[in-house]
């Protein structure tokens, strides 16, 4: 149950938001003795954006989270148009979180205790009050910072218009006085002109950069020495069309684990009725893989979520197979599939009247979600989002899929994502079929009901 306006069909059960209203970039995370934190960016009062504060959730297993107080709010001349996105370090055992204040942007500090449940803003912020002199920036804001041997470092997206997006570099060694260092990276125009929510971190022996181009995030691997990044791949973090701005941590296992923002397909009276709008992906495991591509996986604690489930091996696809999931699992499904597509093959997604599809293509060499069909008109429009998927000859694909009545998150093959949102008039009473073109095999396919982990 919404708290504020009752059942809406489309809310998600396992998936993190908040009781009510407007959510967006997750900020902020951090493990710290063993809690880990889930900071967001709201809006207190509304399921639209505006007033933007920080919300903040605390679980101990990233999948069953305690909503808490909101932790800071635009409350100074410096933040007082809004409290945008930031992040959370360990700077000598005390929590330290750096953040955007907008009066227009600037870069601030704020301290919490061990618990992070008080929250106390630096008296002498904005710590970085303007971006460089001379520059002409399409933006400022999203402080990500991380320690060096000689001090800490500090990335905040920014851009030059028409020219591409950018990363300005800081030093600092007392976290309060920043000096300007130069560009970490710049983007050649053909990612936009303004790079939002940087991350920026060591993996499998190179350097990620992770950023968000305002249609999409995308990252890069490559190599960081004095001062910059020298980029190796270039790679796309999620294609569905509705995962934003993630953020990424490192937990006290030693994992890179991300969140990012699922964004609404509704329009905004839809928005507004519901009373909600915003929702965290499911946690993602970061690894390097040999190519220098990244890849992606839930992180295992997801697992726990799965109930019962209905298990099937080795079908010929030559025609279609209904996976007969039932009606109490009430949309709230993960299914995982291993098949071996001849021309193309896929899975239907049925809701009643409503549909979407997921094809995987071999002369294309593409992995498809069609979510046009997916959507009551009143709601919204889907469309179609697909990613580059070449698989070899005889090489399985391999898909899991997380359904969470308006969310559908899929996982295929270690390193492809698509995230996209459905509102179907019931999305509780999903059936699902696996379907092909020119046969092949479904070597085995599980579902599971999945627990909620809200009240509806
Ligand atoms: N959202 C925040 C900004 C960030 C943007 C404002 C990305 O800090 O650049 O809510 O979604």
């Amino acid at each position: 149950m919404n708290a504020l306006h009752g059942y809406d069909p489309a809310r998600p059960g396992y998936h993190f938001l908040p009781p009510a209203n407007w959510m967006n970039d997750p900020c902020g995370l951090i493990q710290f003795h063993g809690t880990y934190h889930l900071f967001y960016q709201c809006n207190p009062s509304s399921a639209t954006w505006g007033n933007m504060t920080w919300g903040h959730a605390e679980s101990q297993d990233l999948i069953h989270w305690t909503h808490l107080p909101l932790a800071l709010y635009p409350d100074q001349p410096y933040d007082k148009g809004g409290v945008y996105t930031g992040c959370a370090l360990n700077v000598d055992g005390m929590p330290v979180i750096f953040y955007t204040g907008v009066h227009p942007e600037t870069q601030c500090v704020a301290f919490a205790d061990e618990a992070l449940h008080i929250f106390t803003k630096y008296p002498g912020n904005p710590v970085i009050h303007h971006p460089p002199s001379g520059m002409e920036v399409s933006g400022f804001r999203d402080p990500y910072v991380w320690r060096e041997s000689d001090g800490l470092r500090m990335a905040v997206g920014s851009g030059i218009k028409g020219e591409g997006g950018m990363l300005l570099l800081y030093r600092s060694t007392d976290m309060f006085s920043w000096e300007y260092l130069g560009p970490l990276f710049s983007g050649d125009g053909g990612t936009g002109d303004m790079w939002e929510c940087p991350n920026f971190f060591p993996c499998g022996g190179l350097w990620v950069l992770i950023v968000s181009v305002l249609d999409r995030a995308i990252y890069f691997t490559g190599e960081y020495r004095e001062n910059r990044f020298y980029p190796g791949v270039q790679g796309e973090v999620d294609l569905g069309g509705s995962f934003y701005a993630p953020q990424i941590f490192a937990d006290e296992q030693g994992r890179r684990v991300m969140f990012g923002w699922l964004r609404e397909w509704r329009n905004g009276n839809a928005m507004v009725k519901a009373g909600w709008a915003g929702v965290q992906s499911l946690p993602r495991v970061i690894e390097l893989g040999a190519d220098g591509r990244l890849l992606f996986t839930p992180a295992e604690e997801v697992k726990s979520l799965r109930k019962e489930s209905i298990t099937f091996a080795d079908i010929s696809l030559d025609k279609a197979f209904e996976i007969p999931i039932p009606d109490e699992w009430s949309g709230l499904v993960e299914i995982e599939a291993r098949l071996l597509v001849a021309e193309s093959a896929g899975i239907k997604f049925l809701y009643g009247s409503e549909e979407a599809v997921l094809t995987w293509n071999r002369n294309t060499g593409e992995l498809l979600l069609d979510t046009s069909r997916g959507s009551l008109p009143s709601e919204g429009a889907g469309g179609t989002h697909g990613a580059r998927l070449p698989l070899a000859g005889g090489e399985l694909l391999n898909l899991r899929v997380f359904l969470d009545r308006s969310v559908i998150e899929v996982f295929a093959n270690g390193g492809t994502c698509l995230t996209s949102r459905v509102y179907p008039s019931n999305p509780a009473g999903i059936k699902a079929e696996i379907f092909s073109c020119g046969g092949g095999d479904l070597k085995l396919l599980t579902a599971w009901k999945m627990s909620p982990v809200w009240q509806m």
